[in-house]
C-alpha cells in the first residue's frame, strides 16, 4: 500500500481530521518512539476497541531526539494552518523528502509564521547557552569564541539567518529529523556495547586489586551469577503466533482458543491510529523480558534488558513492516500471521548467548580510555603549570609595584628635605641626569637599587 493510498483511507472519517496532518508527518519524519516502552493497558473484560478511543488526540511520543520538543511545537504550530495541513494530506513521501513540502511554508497565514519565527529565536537561543556552557567548561573564560561557526553543527536549522523561520529550516528540519532517526537504533547499539565494555573493564580493574584467593572467590561469583541469569524459562519468538499469544492470554487475560490476529492488533493499537508503532510493539514483548529480568536480582541488568527490547522490536519490524516506514499497518501485520515463520518460528537467541564485544574490540576500548586519561592529565599537569607561572608573574609585580612605590616616597623625602633647607649660597646644586642630588654632608640618601624590595622606613 503506498502512503498516498493510505493517506485517502484516513481522511474517511471528520472525528481523524486533526489526526491526519501529524499522521503524514509522522509516516515521513519517522518520529517514532524510543522513550522506555510501557506496557498496555487493556479492559480485560472487552475484547472489541471502544469507539471513544478512536476519538482520542494521538499523543505524539517522544523522538528521543534532542531537538525533539523544537519539533514539535514546529509541527504543533503548523497543524493549525488549514492550506499547510491540506499540503500535508497531498504531498507524496517523496516529494516530501525532495523538499517540495518545506516550500509549501511560503503559503501560510502570517501569524503561524510569526509563531514560528520566535520558535526559531527560542531553539537558536538555546542552542547558544548551550555552546556558551559547553565552551565554559572546556575552556574557562577564554572569550574566543565563535557562535556562528559553532551553531553550524546544528544541522536541524538555518543558522545563518537566526531570527526568522523560512522554507530552508522546515526542509533541514524534515531533513535531519528523518537521517537522525534512522540513526537512532544504530546509535542505541553503540552506546549499550560500550557500556558492556566498560563494565568489563571496570570488573578486570577491580579483579586486579584483589589478592590470588579474593579473586578466584570473585570470578566464581561471576561466573554463578551468568549462570542465575541465562537461567529462565523458554522465550518466544518475537512476533510469532506463540509470543502473541502469551500476550493475548496472560497480558490480555482472555481464552487462548478465541485468539485472532485482528482483535490483538486494535487491541495494541493503543493510541487507535490504525497502527503499531515501535513503542506499542515493544510494549509487547514485556512478558518475554519479564522471564529473564527482575531488577531485583544482582544478575539482570535492566539495561540489558531494553536492548533486547530494541532487538526484539527490530526483528519485527524487519520481517512486518514491507513498506519500511516503521510503522506496521493491520494488513502488513495480517499478511506476517499468514507466514510460516509465525506458526512454525526458529528459537530466539537471547541476549546472553551472543558477545556483545569481542576481546580485541575491549583492546581498542581500554586503550581509547587510557589515551584519554592521558590527555586529561597532561592537560592537568598543563594547567598547574600554567597557575604556578601566573603566581610567579604575579609574585613579579608585586616586587615592581613596591619598588615603584618605594621610589615615590624617595623623591618626596627629597623634595620636602629641600623644601626645608636654606637656599645654597656657594657653588652650584649638583646636578645629574635632570635630577637634584643633594650635598653630601646633608645626609646619605641614594635611589633603592633595582631589585631591593626592603620596605623603607616612612617619615609620614
Ligand atoms: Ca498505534
Ligand atoms: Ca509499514
Amino acid at each position: 500500500m503506498s502512503p498516498t493510498t493510505r493517506r485517502k483511507e484516513t481522511t474517511a472519517g471528520p472525528k481523524m481530521c486533526h489526526q491526519i496532518p501529524w499522521r503524514c508527518f509522522y509516516l515521513f519524519t519517522c518520529l517514532l518512539l524510543w522513550t522506555e516502552a510501557v506496557p498496555v493497558a487493556i479492559d480485560k473484560t472487552k475484547v472489541q476497541v471502544p469507539e471513544e478511543q478512536k476519538e482520542e488526540k494521538v499523543d505524539h511520543p517522544d523522538t528521543g531526539l534532542y531537538y525533539d520538543r523544537y519539533l514539535r511545537e514546529v509541527i504543533d504550530v503548523l497543524e493549525t494552518d488549514k492550506h499547510f495541513r491540506e499540503k500535508l494530506q497531498n504531498t507524496d513521501m517523496e516529494d516530501i523528502k525532495q523538499g517540495k513540502l518545506a516550500k509549501e511554508l511560503d503559503f501560510v497565514s502570517h501569524h503561524i509564521r510569526t509563531k514560528l519565527d520566535e520558535l526559531k529565536r527560542q531553539e537558536v537561543s538555546r542552542l547558544r547557552t548551550l555552546i556558551k556552557a559547553k565552551h565554559e567548561m572546556q575552556n574557562g573564560n577564554d572569550l574566543s569564541m565563535d557562535h556562528q561557526a559553532l551553531l553550524k553543527q546544528f544541522e536541524y536549522l538555518n543558522h545563518i539567518n537566526p531570527h526568522t523561520f523560512e522554507t530552508d529550516d522546515l526542509d533541514k528540519l524534515i531533513k535531519t529529523a528523518t537521517k537522525d532517526l534512522e540513526n537512532y537504533d544504530k546509535e542505541r547499539h553503540e552506546e549499550f556495547k560500550r557500556y558492556e565494555m566498560m563494565k568489563e573493564h571496570e570488573r578486570r580493574e577491580y579483579l586486579n586489586t584483589l589478592d590470588e584467593e579474593k579473586r578466584k572467590k570473585e570470578e566464581e561469583h561471576y561466573e554463578e551469577m551468568k549462570k542465575k541469569h541465562s537461567d529462565h524459562p523458554k522465550v518466544n519468538h518475537p512476533g510469532s503466533q506463540d509470543q502473541l499469544k502469551e500476550v493475548w492470554e496472560e497480558a490480555d487475560g482472555l481464552d487462548p482458543v478465541d485468539f485472532d490476529p485482528k482483535t490483538f492488533f486494535k487491541l495494541h493499537d493503543s493510541n487507535g491510529d490504525g497502527y503499531l508503532d515501535e513503542q506499542e510493539l515493544e510494549a509487547l514483548f514485556t512478558k518475554e523480558l519479564e522471564k529473564m529480568y527482575d531488577p531485583n536480582n544482582e544478575e539482570d541488568d535492566m539495561v540489558e534488558m531494553e536492548e533486547e527490547r530494541l532487538r526484539m522490536r527490530e526483528h519485527v519490524m524487519n520481517e512486518v513492516d514491507t513498506n519500511r516506514d516503521r510503522l506496521v499497518s493491520l494488513d502488513e501485520f495480517m499478511t506476517s500471521t499468514g507466514k510460516k515463520e509465525f506458526l512454525e518460528p526458529d528459537s530466539w537467541e537471547t541476549l546472553e548467548q551472543q558477545p556483545a564485544f569481542t576481546e580485541e574490540e575491549l583492546k581498542e576500548f581500554e586503550k581509547h580510555i587510557s589515551n584519554q586519561e592521558q590527555e586529561l592529565s597532561k592537560k592537568s599537569e598543563e594547567l598547574l603549570k600554567q597557575k604556578e607561572e601566573l603566581e610567579r608573574q604575579q609574585q613579579q609585580l608585586n616586587a615592581q609595584k613596591l619598588e615603584l612605590q618605594q621610589a615615590v616616597e624617595h623623591m618626596e623625602r627629597l623634595r620636602s628635605q629641600q623644601a626645608q633647607q636654606p637656599p645654597v649660597l656657594e657653588g652650584e646644586p649638583n646636578i645629574q641626569n635632570g635630577a637634584v642630588q643633594p650635598p653630601s654632608e646633608t645626609g646619605n640618601h641614594q635611589p633603592p637599587a633595582a631589585g631591593d624590595a626592603k620596605p623603607q622606613e616612612s617619615h609620614q
